[in-house]
């Protein structure tokens, strides 16, 4: 068996191992983060179980950590009290980015993880299986159900070689992203093996299983090995560690090679992680901000590089330059070892340990601004700044334009690799997590003014008249649909306030149409929906009334959050008759539920067109989307109907 299958088979509730068919899964451990846990918390008090059914659910802050307003500190209380009673962990602002934290004080190997936030997978690092999904499969994981995906086929991606001169863990990912986009990954778990894995420390690893979900993935795994003993033995948990690696002759459905000897820096130009050029082909261009951080690239070994390349130097001064570390130890390491002060004397500002410019909590560019990034997603306006340019690349390409200035080859601007020493023992100091007590258990739920209480959404009718409230093309992301930054993300617990925001950035009136009309489709190109997992994404629009997407094809997690919340997902069977449709027309889809349910092909009618649509719907997907959506259905599963 390959590493994916060795897992898999170890939590494999239902289902075969077949790539296409549903598994429902058995998971450890769960994770959530401020911007997607209110609702997902909102959820699992709905599903009327007394405490979290897992082996641990950690519930992070780390998003929404400005506070210009009571909303997010209110946010913060609930979920520290929820935590309490439910006996979740909970870590406080300040403590770091949830997947950063959680490769450093909580993953097993050969466990199984999933998280309200698309970068789960960089636990994969670790040797864990760690999905991304919506708030509600993850409340509904913590009440005690499965998990359930559409086995994938597994990619195995063969490292040869060790990275040479300037070129980091991140241009390996950035390689994939030029060779496969980010539609490349969708339906594939990508297993990294090869004798180039060795030379790759656990931040590295997860600095490329992290950005696996740029490729649209389902996730991505590297083996468990003496470097992962290693990194737990130093985070003093050797008890999470066991060896985790495939066998001989494992079979893979198919194969990537990339030579590390070859990679040279690499950069993502504006505004898709997957527009990656070299370095030296796009030198020059001028930078007005660099930032270091995110869940990418905000680990010590990063911290301490950067420390390194610009200890005893001054940035451009034309560069705003910030720097986030990853979590609580990062920074205290960094400042104990001197790192911390050669980036502060170099001319950084120094922000906290969250995810802040990565979700447009602050620092957003100036007009046009060029931005280079550490970080994973650049899509346009996601930094707060509708006009700016944002690329992604490396620690090392990072530091080398914020003391030049523009876009420029590291091997131009530094001489030689810093000498990092990573110490023997890291700095364990737990005392901000709040862990769960009996007494803790009898904490009081305190909910703040703008946390509402959720939407009961009705059954599905057995015919649909809707109209098309937006028509759009291919790789729409869920930034789009239901945009972050520091003026929405206070309202991600008031469905209401959200809801106005839905596709703000592309039609300012979409909220306003699709209200005044009872029910309203969308219609969209290839990808649909690729991104974050914020099920807000889906949410929000069927609290608007959207009923029905009809798309070329979808991303995994939102075509999941589509379902979980009664929308139903549509694609052509002819991808040409998208053409066919326009913005303001109303279509008809008769019997729509009976259809379903028998299996049979749909007809929507436009006026005297018609067009056959299809869908692809486990029984169980169908009764969650009959039941009006996932909190319903497992409602009755559990119940509590
Ligand atoms: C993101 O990177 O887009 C986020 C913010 O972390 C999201 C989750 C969210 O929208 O709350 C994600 O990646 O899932
Ligand atoms: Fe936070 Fe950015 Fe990572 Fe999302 S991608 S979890 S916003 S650091």
């Amino acid at each position: 068996m390959n590493i994916t299958q060795k897992i898999i088979s170890k939590h494999l509730l239902s289902g075969q191992m077949n790539v296409g068919s549903e598994v429902a899964l058995k998971i450890d451990q769960t994770l959530t983060q401020d911007a997607t846990g209110t609702m997902a918390y909102l959820q699992f008090e709905a599903m009327g179980v007394s405490k979290v059914k897992t082996k641990l659910s950690v519930s992070y802050v780390d998003h929404n950590t400005l506070q210009s307003g009571f909303e997010n500190a209110d946010d913060h209380k609930f979920l520290q009290t929820i935590a309490a009673k439910y006996g979740i962990v909970f870590s406080p602002a300040g403590n770091g980015i949830c997947h950063q934290v959680h490769l450093e004080r909580f993953g097993v190997c050969g466990q199984t993880l999933i998280g309200a936030d698309s970068h789960t997978p960089t636990a994969g690092g670790l040797g864990m299986l760690a999905f991304g999904a919506g708030g509600l499969e993850v409340a509904s994981v913590m009440a005690g159900q499965p998990f359930y995906i559409t086995m994938p086929q597994i990619v195995k991606v063969n490292l040869k070689g060790k990275l040479k001169g300037w070129a980091s863990s991140k241009d390996i990912i950035l390689e994939l992203l030029r060779l496969l986009t980010v539609k490349g990954g969708r339906g594939k778990i990508f297993e990294f093996v090869g004798d180039g894995v060795k030379s790759l420390n656990i931040p590295e690893r997860a600095t490329i299983t992290n950005m696996g979900a740029e490729l649209g993935a389902t996730t991505s795994v590297f083996p468990s090995d003496a470097v992962t003993k290693d990194f737990l033995k130093k985070q003093n948990r050797l008890s999470s560690w066991k060896e985790i690696s495939a066998d001989k002759g494992a079979k893979y459905d198919d194969e990537i090679e990339i030579d590390l000897n070859q990679l040279e820096p690499l950069i993502a130009c504006p505004h898709s992680p997957d527009n990656v050029k070299k370095v030296k082909e796009i030198k020059g261009v001028k930078v007005n901000q660099v930032c270091i951080g995110s869940c990418t690239n905000s680990s010590l070994n990063d911290m301490l590089l950067l420390g390194g390349l610009l200890k005893g130097k001054k940035i451009n001064k034309d560069i705003s330059l910030v720097v986030s570390p990853g979590s609580r130890q990062t920074l205290d390491m960094i400042a104990k070892d001197g790192a911390l002060a050669d980036i502060i004397e170099s001319g950084a500002r120094i922000l906290e340990c969250a995810c802040g410019p990565c979700i447009g909590m602050g620092q957003s560019p100036k007009s046009e601004g060029v931005s280079i990034r550490t970080f994973n997603r650049s899509f346009k306006g996601r930094s707060g700044t509708k006009d700016a340019f944002i690329y992604l690349a490396s620690p090392v390409v990072a530091a080398a334009a914020a003391l030049k200035g523009e876009i420029i080859d590291p091997s131009k601007v530094f001489t030689k690799k810093p000498n990092i020493k990573i110490p023997n023992k890291f700095i364990i100091d737990d005392a901000q997590f709040q862990k769960p007590s009996a007494k803790l258990a009898k904490t009081e739920i305190i909910k703040g003014p703008n946390i509402k209480s959720l939407p009961q959404f009705g059954s599905l009718e057995n015919s649909l008249k809707c109209t098309v409230i937006i028509k759009i093309g291919d790789n729409i992301n869920t930034d789009d649909i239901m945009p972050a930054g520091a003026k929405v993300l206070p309202y991600r617990s008031n469905l209401e306030k959200i809801s106005q925001f839905v596709f703000s950035a592309i039609d300012a009136d979409f909220a306003e149409r699709a209200k005044s009309i009872e029910s309203g489709i969308i219609i969209g190109g290839e990808n649909y929906g690729q991104g974050s997992s914020r099920e807000h994404a889906a949410l929000a629009p069927r609290f608007l009334g959207i009923r029905i997407v009809l798309v070329k094809s979808f991303a995994r997690i939102h075509l999941a959050n589509l379902i979980n919340f009664g929308i139903v997902p549509l694609t052509f069977e002819n991808a040409a008759d998208y053409d066919l449709l326009n913005a303001g027309e109303t279509i008809v889809f008769e019997d729509i539920k009976q259809k379903i349910k028998d299996n049979q092909s749909i007809i929507a009618k436009i006026g005297d067109k018609e067009i056959k649509v299809k869908y692809e719907l486990t029984q169980r997907q169908k009764e969650i989307i009959f039941a009006g959506g996932m909190l319903n259905w497992v409602k009755t599963t559990l119940g509590v109907l």
